[in-house]
Order: C-alpha cells, then structure tokens, then sequence
C-alpha cells in the first residue's frame, strides 16, 4: 500500500546535514520510504491514500537516545529544599538523592511505574518523538530491574514509539551493598545480566562511570560481560571529572559515551576511531548549572557524531521536551541548530545502533517523520519549548497525538 505525502519542504538530515529539499513529496509503501524527492517528478502510482501536507517542513522523527523515563515518585521537593540552601549533601545525608528514587522506585508496582512514565513518555511522543532510549538504574536489585525494563517493553507496546531498552544496573550502589562495590559488580555480572539478557528484556548495557558511582575497572568488567552475552556497550562518563571513561567506552566499541563535560582531546580521537556517539546532555548541565563545558572544539575537530537528548530522570534533568534540549544545546553549547537537530535525529539513531536504518529520510529507510508547520528547519531549536503544529508519522502510518 502506497502513501503520497506532498506539499512540503524536506530536511532529509542525511549524512547529518539539513540536505533540504523545497517543493518535495515522499512515497511511503508500508512502514518504508520508497521515495523522496522534488513534487515535480512524483512517479505515477495508484497511490492508496495522498496527504497534502500544506507547506510543513518535514523531518525525521526525533530520537531520544538516553532517558531514564521510568521511576518511581519524583524530586520537586528536593528541588525545593536545594533552592532553599540545603544542600546535596545534607539531601543525601538524610537518605535523599537516588536513593529516594531507589525507595520510591522498588515500592512501586509494576503499574504503577507504567501509568507515571507513560505519562512522561506521551510528552516526549507530543514533541515529535518516534524513537527513545529508556533505561533501568532505579531497581538496583534483579527483581526490580526486571521491573523496570518490563515496564519498559510495555511502554513500546502501547505508545506508537520504538523503544530500546538498556540495562543501567551499574548506576548506584544500592544500600544492601553499602562499601561492597565489587561485591555489586559481581552479583550484576553473574546474576543480573545474564538473567535479564535471556529473558529477552535488555537491547544494551549502561553504566554510570564516575568517581561517586563505579570506577573504570569495575566498568570494564560490566562491559566483558555485555561482550560475552552480544550486546552492545554506553557509558555515562567524564560527567564531574576526567576517569576516562569514554576512551574505555571506545575501546569496547561503545555505541555512545554520554555527558562528556571533563573529557580530554585524546578521549576524542579515541572515540572518533571507534565510531562511538557523543552523546551530550544539556538538560543536565543547564539543571546542576554546570560550567565546564564538553569540548565542542575537539569534538568536531576529530569528526566524532554528535547526539542530544533528555537525559529525563528525577534528579538531574526533568526534561520533558527535546526540543528544548535542541535550543540548549545551541544556547549553552553553541551547537548549529542544524548540528543540534542532526544531533536528535541521525547521530541518535547511530548512537542506538539504528542508524542504517532511522535517523535521516531515505529511500529504504524506515518511514519515521514529522511534519512541522514551522517557517525553516532552525525554528526546531529556537523556539523554548511549548507545542508545535505538527503530524507525526511512525511506520509510515499518521499517529499524530
Ligand atoms: N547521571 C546523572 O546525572 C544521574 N544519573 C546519571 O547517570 C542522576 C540520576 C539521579 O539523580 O536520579
Ligand atoms: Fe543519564
């Protein structure tokens, strides 16, 4: 079944650039894009259905490629208190911080944790999202874990969005295993892991890599493990200091290296060799008013892709628009709004190990767009947020929401 999608102007974001295209139409059979190119030289078709999308600027459907959408309660009082001038510590002290998204987390059912992040994840789809990265790292146990990324298969099942589920296990220490990192580390890389992998639940293995999270040793032996079971590598890494991080993410092949505000030039040249994303997380940096930025210059300089996203979880980024991340990370990280959109579409995709096949609008290429009634491409990143008139199409099908 053939679909003609016509008055429109494309930014195919091919090769991560705009790669415009005025006056154009796209052919979609099934959930594919057949073809793509000027109105003028439409092929004649029996086309079952025509869209006249009235002038819209068409782009690839957003990417979210890292958000930790499902948790438990939320940390608007903490924020609150923070503002108040208590501090993080004296927050965590009393028990606070992710610990209390742990808390919240385990006591919540499995439905409930569905109905809070469902709510969260519609936001996203409201903003022109069709693919999102979710991860776990609010269970911290195997059963919980497990909660989480099931919630997280169900989320895809409901809401017209393609979800990859990864496995954040080796996000905090959780109490139980207070002063025994290591000891977490194994039961992750013998019991956790293995067990989620089999049933099916996890698509790539997270960890948080940080002097007050898990060192690069014990990174290194979540990833052997990853390798072994076939799954592919990310790492949150060089956050609030230099470890490293992201030159062991490029020796594992890593799909992405996330955050990126201490990383050195050499952490740069090993992630271009490897082909590993830069995913960068503005609505992070903006939230803890950061002021080391990641090094844009080196970055491009070693031609390393760069991805944007969400980074939504409770404590460090209630981002609820991508959006707003793309003027983010044109207004704090002086990014291009073509590098920042190419950022939350092909370089996403990529970051996710989808990029050969969403991401940019190609023939071949799944038929994931949006539609915007917006003036040019830049009006993407410029705009704080709000909603846009827009369809949305997922699978070559309008799931405007
Ligand atoms: N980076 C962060 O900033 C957080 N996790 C992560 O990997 C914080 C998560 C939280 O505070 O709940
Ligand atoms: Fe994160």
């Amino acid at each position: 079944m053939k679909t003609l999608w016509q008055h429109c102007h494309v930014a195919t974001m091919a090769h991560g650039k705009y790669s415009i295209i005025e006056d154009a139409a796209l052919v979609t059979a099934g959930s594919l894009i057949e073809w793509i190119g000027p109105r003028s030289q439409v092929p004649t078709a029996d086309y079952a259905q025509v869209y006249d999308l009235q002038g819209a600027w068409v782009t690839p459907g957003l990417i979210d490629c890292h958000t930790h959408t499902v948790f438990g309660g939320n940390r608007s009082g903490e924020f609150e208190q923070r503002l108040e001038g208590v501090s993080y510590a004296e927050i965590a002290a009393k028990g606070g911080g992710i610990a209390s998204t742990v808390r919240a987390t385990r006591a919540a059912s499995e439905d409930e944790l569905f109905a809070s992040a469902h709510k969260r994840l519609r936001s996203l789809l409201r903003d022109g999202v069709t693919t999102v990265e979710i991860k776990s790292g609010y269970g911290l146990d195997l059963a919980s874990e497990r909660k989480l990324l099931r919630v997280i298969r169900r989320l895809g099942d409901a809401l017209p969005v393609s979800v990859r589920a990864t496995c954040l296990a080796a996000h905090a220490l959780p109490p139980e295993y207070k002063d025994r990192a290591d000891d977490y580390i194994d039961h992750i890389c013998t019991e956790m892991l293995p067990a989620l992998a089999a049933e099916g639940l996890v698509d790539a293995v997270d960890a948080f890599c940080e002097y007050l999270a898990f060192s690069p040793e014990q990174v290194e032996r979540v990833f052997k493990v990853a390798q072994q079971l076939g799954l592919p590598v990310k790492l949150h890494a060089e956050q609030l200091s230099s470890l490293h991080g992201s030159s062991l993410a490029a020796r594992y092949h890593a799909l992405s290296a996330d955050h990126l505000e201490f990383m050195t030039e050499e952490d740069a040249i090993a992630m271009a060799a490897s082909g590993t994303v830069a995913v960068l997380l503005p609505g992070a940096f903006y939230f803890l008013r950061e002021t080391q930025l990641p090094p844009m210059d080196a970055l491009r300089k070693h031609g390393v892709k760069i991805a944007i996203a969400s980074d939504l979880n409770p404590g460090t980024s209630p981002a609820l628009s991508v959006r707003l991340m793309l003027n983010m990370a044109c207004t704090l990280f002086r990014m291009t709004p073509e590098e920042a959109l190419a950022g939350a579409t092909q370089h996403a995709a990529t970051a996710l190990g989808m990029g050969d096949t969403h991401g940019s609008l190609e023939v071949g290429k799944v038929a994931d767009f949006v539609a915007w009634q917006i003036d040019r491409p830049a009006d993407l990143a410029y705009w704080l947020g709000g909603e846009l008139d827009k369809r949305v199409v997922r699978h070559g099908v309008d799931v405007t929401v």
